[in-house]
């Protein structure tokens, strides 16, 4: 008969840097996984994850909603921020304090004071899913850091350079890991390779990330 000591302790956090003001927090939110996971619940009861297209006209594989003032959107119109969900013309649920509050912490721990986020993207990978590599780029302040949390099964992530031609390095994230980039890293190409399937006790088959940023 064995007793884990640990049972009711938080996993261990650290910090690596991955570049010139961007790090990864490994294991930073795991503690409140289920918190963030029963928000989530409850924004998509009301803003649906949808499939949004792009530009060029193919459908997201990444399955997507937002809470905050301002949500961001894709159509044929182009990407940007607004304060209305497409789907229902409703303003998009309010942040949680506790989506503010974990974004705001992360951010404080690598040097981001006062990190203030009015927009939270809602990313939901099913198995197949993946995120190409892109910038994000349609905020109007980018000295503003953005923050992501990465729940449920683990996904590979491509952390890249500022030109789209740089070989980008594979990171894997798994739930509870952190990322914040800003400064020089604030607009370094980045994507998520192909979610594998999986099971993951709190998500069951799918990976959802939130990232927290300052849309105005
Ligand atoms: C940015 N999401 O929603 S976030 C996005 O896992 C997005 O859903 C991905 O990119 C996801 O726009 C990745 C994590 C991340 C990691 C490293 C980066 C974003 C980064 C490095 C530079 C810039
Ligand atoms: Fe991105």
């Amino acid at each position: 008969m064995t007793f884990d000591m640990f049972a009711d302790q938080p996993p261990e956090t650290t910090t690596e840097t991955l570049s010139e003001g961007a790090f990864v927090l490994r294991q930073f939110a795991s503690g409140k996984g289920q918190r963030l996971l029963d928000e989530i619940e409850k924004i998509t009861a009301s803003a649906p994850l949808r499939h949004m297209k792009t530009p060029g006209g193919h459908s997201m594989s990444v399955a997507m909603s937002c809470c905050g003032s301002w949500g961001w959107v894709t159509d044929a119109g182009g990407y940007r921020y607004q304060t209305t969900d497409p789907c229902s013309g409703a303003s998009w649920p309010a942040m949680p304090p506790v989506f503010t509050g974990l974004a705001r912490s992360a951010a404080l721990a690598v040097g981001y004071a006062d990190f203030t986020p009015d927009s939270c993207l809602i990313n939901r990978y099913e198995p197949g899913s993946k995120m190409g590599l892109h910038q994000d780029k349609d905020e109007q302040d980018l000295a503003q850091p953005i923050v992501s949390v990465s729940l449920g099964l683990p996904q590979v992530f491509q952390f890249g350079g500022l030109a789209r031609r740089e070989r980008p390095a594979s990171i894997p994230l798994s739930h509870g890991d952190v990322v914040v980039w800003g400064g020089p890293s604030r607009l370094r190409y980045h994507g998520v390779l192909t979610l594998k399937a999986g099971v993951h006790p709190l998500t069951g088959p799918w990976r959802y990330n939130l990232t927290f940023r300052c849309a105005r």
